[in-house]
């Protein structure tokens, strides 16, 4: 890196303020010495040349790769095709969805409200709300068996909420969403690799009194995090421990031993200044079999019905060790070679590299704990996340340069040892501004080095410009050779912050439905009692004082029902079952001027309750095109007034 590019990074810079670009200094000044320096970094440029690039598929030809996209504050689970970067769905979880009718039906509300919290149904109850409406989704990841990918679940968090959503891959729905008791805002997430998931990993981001009732408000010396591990069978809580520092981002080893997750906030700091003050920060290392033999012999306390270890520092040094690392980390990457975990500076231009295998003595010998760090090259300015090739490679964004950068951990390795030797194999300029990255299979053990994607904060002029609100960029790069080459520009709405590349034999999600699916659990318990077959329907409405239960099936393109009649105030619920047993045959149910509609798969059962309060004629209308004679399929609701 020349002077002048040092420059200009410092005047990138302005993106902090004056007290955290200090810290950055600080921080870089800190680890001096110990990285190898960037004088023969080739900058290759931006745009590929030559030949047809290979992401281009033909109408008609499939992707190779399943990307799994968060929406970040949009609070949904998306599904790009890679390498076409085709949006292929958008999978609803912690949002309120128009389309499908998630948060309205009453499948989907059993599973937006059976994981929440008492007392957080009773604030929403205030609102006049079951669930909440919004969620942040940061970090999508697949379950693990051996080290890579099944293809069972997705697992994913909401910062906003506290909350961790399970989706099936077979049928690509949200199935499970709890609520975190004793933590505040989930961030970090994984699954374990090994042997299997196994625990989900989530970290509390925000640090706040342990019963944060009220009693204690500003005495942040009482304030604690909580790391959290979740059953991803079961979705229930395992057990959670107390930590000192607030936590970011987490990963775990291929040896199903430990879990490790950065503190940007060491110093449990409340403003800028606070949170930035020291050079170095540190990552918690969580023991995993020490914590589950500490909860066997009882060494934890009991709240809100959670097992809670204390690991702060300096408590009990069987659980947890904090390492040191400079100045406020984020991203938490393991490298496929099962060995390294490479820990992201962010504020310090470093990366530093954990070897699993001297954890070991962190634990057992009271080791120096900065004694696992076997490398700590200076990438950049702002890395942020890193990815892996298969290959030795690693890839990290640096926020600040707006670049991504390839390096070789092993050379990483013995520059730190004092070796002559520059790992860093070649930069590219990304646009602007990149936060995580992905590489097709990278978090696994089967990391193929093919394509790597660059989630792009800033895309400003690379796009029409539609306003004030931009659309974020993701960028796809070729990672092939040496030389990353971009080969497309993916615009995205707000914002994805993460993204894992699935190979598509991992993935096989079912064409139609199975009528035995649990979802509609309740349906069918309800039509039992009521003596109603759902796929056949009720001919009448069936009341229950003034609960009516009008059972309905679909058929293109007609419902079962051409008209029914309720009082003005019945509580009316509709059962509709789609007996279309053919691929891609959806239909809807959309109950016009009553703010209700909803999505039936084929072979689904699917139900929304309403009171109905607008007497009259009320056209209900199937709202998905799934017939020449669509318009056509539709039927009324008369509802009798109160007078009448
Ligand atoms: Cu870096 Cu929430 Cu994973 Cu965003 S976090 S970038
Ligand atoms: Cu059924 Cu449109």
């Amino acid at each position: 890196m020349t002077d002048e590019h040092n420059k200009e990074g410092i005047s990138r810079r302005t993106l902090l303020s004056g007290t955290a670009t200090t810290a950055f200094v600080a921080g870089g000044a800190a680890v001096g010495g110990t990285g190898a320096l960037l004088s023969t970094t080739s900058v290759t440029p931006a745009v590929a040349q030559g030949s047809t690039p290979k992401y281009a598929l033909s109408p008609g030809e499939l992707d190779e790769y399943y990307g799994f996209w968060s929406s970040g504050q949009t609070g949904e689970l998306r599904i790009v095709g890679v390498p076409s970067m085709r949006e292929l769905m958008r999978v609803p979880v912690f949002n309120r969805c128009s389309a499908t009718g998630w948060g309205q039906t009453n499948e989907s509300l059993k599973i937006l409200t059976e994981g929440l919290l008492p007392e957080t149904k009773a604030f929403l109850a205030a609102h006049g709300l079951q669930t909440y409406q919004n969620g942040d989704l940061h970090h999508p990841h697949m379950s693990f068996t051996d080290g890579t990918y099944d293809g069972r679940y997705l697992f994913m968090q909401d910062k906003a909420n506290t909350r961790v959503a399970r989706v099936r891959c077979d049928v690509m729905r949200c199935d499970k969403i709890i609520e975190i008791p004793n933590a505040n805002d989930i961030h970090g997430m994984r699954p374990q690799k090994y042997p299997r998931t196994g625990y989900i990993f989530a970290n509390g981001e925000h640090e706040a009194p342990l019963v944060n009732d009220g009693k204690i408000l500003d005495d942040p010396s009482q304030y604690v995090n909580i790391f959290t591990a979740i059953d991803g069978d079961t979705m229930e809580i395992a057990w959670q421990v107390i930590v000192s520092g607030n936590l970011d981002n987490t990963d775990c080893d291929y040896q199903g031993k430990y879990a490790f997750s950065t503190s940007y906030n060491s110093e449990m700091g409340m403003n800028l200044a606070e949170m930035t003050a020291n050079e170095m920060d540190h990552v918690v290392i969580f023991n995993i079999k020490e914590i589950e033999k500490g909860i066997a012999e009882g060494d934890y306390q009991e709240l809100q019905g959670v097992k809670v270890i204390d690991g702060r520092k300096g408590k009990n040094k069987k659980y947890t060790r904090y390492v040191p690392i400079p100045n406020s980390p984020h991203g938490c990457n393991t490298a496929p070679d099962k060995k390294h975990v490479v820990i992201n500076g962010k504020l310090s231009p470093t990366c530093s590299v954990i070897d699993v295998e001297k954890v070991d003595a962190l634990f057992d010998s009271d080791a120096d704990p900065r004694s696992c760090i076997v490398a700590e090259p200076e990438l950049g300015l702002g890395p942020l996340h890193t990815a892996f090739d298969g290959k030795g490679n690693a890839f990290t964004t640096l926020f600040l340069d707006s670049q991504v950068v390839k390096w070789d951990i092993e050379k990483a390795v013995r520059a730190y040892a004092g070796e002559d030797v520059d790992p860093i194999i070649s930069k590219v300029d990304v646009h602007y501004q990149p936060g995580h990255n992905s590489t097709s299979m990278g978090e696994t053990a089967e990391a193929d080095g093919k394509w790597l994607i660059s989630m792009n904060k800033f895309s400003k002029d690379r796009f029409l410009n539609v306003g004030p609100l931009k659309p974020e960029n993701e960028q796809l790069i070729d990672i092939s050779s040496d030389d990353m080459k971009i080969v497309h520009d993916g615009p995205t709405f707000a914002e994805p912050h993460d993204s894992i590349i699935v190979h598509a034999s991992k993935v096989n999600p079912k064409i139609v439905w199975d009528r035995d699916d649990p979802t509609w659990e309740d349906a069918r318990k309800q039509a039992e009692a009521d003596g109603v077959d759902l796929e056949d329907g009720a001919d009448e409405p069936i009341r229950d004082g003034n609960k009516v239960r009008v059972y309905m099936y679909s058929a293109a393109p007609t419902f079962s029902m051409e008209s029914f009649t309720v009082k003005q105030g019945d509580e009316v619920t509709i059962y509709v079952t789609n007996i279309d047993d053919v691929d891609d045959l959806t239909h809807g149910f959309t109950m016009s001027n009553y703010g209700v509609a909803m999505e039936v798969a084929p072979q689904a059962t699917a139900s929304v309750t309403f009171i109905a309060e607008r007497p009259g004629v009320h056209w209900f209308y199937c709202q998905w095109f799934c017939h020449a004679l669509h318009m056509e399929m539709r039927g009324r609701m008369f509802v009798e007034p109160r007078s009448a």
